[in-house]
């Protein structure tokens, strides 16, 4: 029976599991450690599978990420050379991302956190200053997908918005950067910095004390953000600490960190400069996304292309 294969490491895979099996009426869908016949293995689908989930599967045609995001994939050693690696894109979990990324640069705009404490202390204070949308620089690193709707989203609420990308590219209405000189050029006019790019070789630990040493004071909304919700691995937790420590950062918004689950012990957890949570800005919900796999495997199998196929040699 034709089968697809579901690595999930850190998810429950049964919901998976279940949409699937609706959405690919007469599959079989197996898990690792299962027992069931290699050869009839046709796709895979991934989510920080167990090393080696997608090896010896000698008629596997194409493996899906579960998530927009593929560098669990291509982390691991094992991984089938030459099948092709497809990622999510699809406007429920844009969505989810850019209302993340919205309400956070709207959150510091209106410096929420200052007021949480006031309340806390019943202090009825007014800090009058109040800056409007259009006085604070949000600077997008990443301007594929995600970062572009979230641009547009954010323009419409009157932010000024800066991109950058890896390649030159043009987006309405933001300023576009790329390459190395152009990081300089958006980190130095980026009140709010937000990290919406892969974790790649050329992206690993770019968010670290000297970029944060290029930020602007951004005064108005009492120091520079970071929002991260890219992958932990961009970031250097010790450098956003000691940042906030010397007011070279106001506030950081983590949804992503360098091991996952935060451990208990991280002194990122009770920083009353920072928000954590836990990696869910834009979830991977298991009806839309099971979706849009399964109709791609359905065009795949009628003879149609793959869409979305990422570049192992870019890593994104
Ligand atoms: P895309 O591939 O559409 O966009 C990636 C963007 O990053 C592109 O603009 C690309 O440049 C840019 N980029 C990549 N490498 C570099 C580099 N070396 N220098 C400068 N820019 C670079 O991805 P998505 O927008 O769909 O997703 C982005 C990331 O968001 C995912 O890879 C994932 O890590 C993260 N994510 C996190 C989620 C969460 O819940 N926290 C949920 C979903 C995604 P170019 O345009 O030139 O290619
Ligand atoms: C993703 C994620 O990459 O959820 O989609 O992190």
């Amino acid at each position: 029976m034709t089968t697809l294969l579901l690595g999930i490491g850190s998810w429950d895979p049964e919901p998976w599991r279940e949409r699937f099996q609706s959405a690919l009426p007469g599959w079989k869908v197996v898990l690792p450690g299962e027992i069931f016949d290699r050869r009839a293995v046709r796709y895979g689908a991934a989510w920080k599978q167990p090393e080696g989930t997608f090896a010896d599967l000698p008629l596997l045609d194409a493996i899906f990420s579960l998530g927009a995001g593929v560098d669990h994939l291509f982390k691991d050693r094992r991984l089938p050379e030459g099948v092709p690696v497809v990622r999510v894109v699809d406007p429920d979990l844009t969505t989810r991302m850019s209302e993340y990324v919205v309400m956070h640069c709207l959150m510091a705009l209106r410096r929420v956190r200052v007021y949480e404490g006031f309340q806390r202390d019943r202090q009825w204070i007014d800090l009058r200053d109040q800056p409007q949308a259009s006085d604070i620089r949000v600077g997008l690193l990443g301007m594929g997908v995600l970062g572009q709707d979230a641009a547009m989203k954010l323009r419409t609420m009157g932010f000024k918005v800066a991109g950058w990308s890896r390649r030159p590219k043009a987006v309405d209405g933001v300023e576009m950067h790329h390459g190395s000189d152009g990081l300089d050029a958006v980190v130095a006019t980026s009140d709010i910095l937000v990290a919406m790019m892969p974790l790649t070789a050329d992206t690993a630990g770019i968010l670290e004390a000297k970029l944060f040493a290029r930020m602007p004071k951004a005064e108005a909304i009492g120091g520079p953000v970071l929002i991260n919700v890219g992958r932990g691995g961009l970031q250097n937790e010790p450098d956003i600490l000691a940042a906030l420590e010397t007011g070279k950062l106001g506030a950081a918004v983590l949804d992503v960190f360098q091991t996952e689950p935060l451990p208990a012990d991280s002194p990122l957890w009770t920083h009353p400069k920072v928000t954590v949570t836990p990696h869910n800005s834009a979830i991977s919900s298991p009806p839309a996304i099971a979706a849009y796999v399964a109709q791609q495997i359905r065009t795949h199998m009628a003879g149609g292309d793959l869409v979305n196929i990422v570049d192992p040699a870019h890593g994104y």
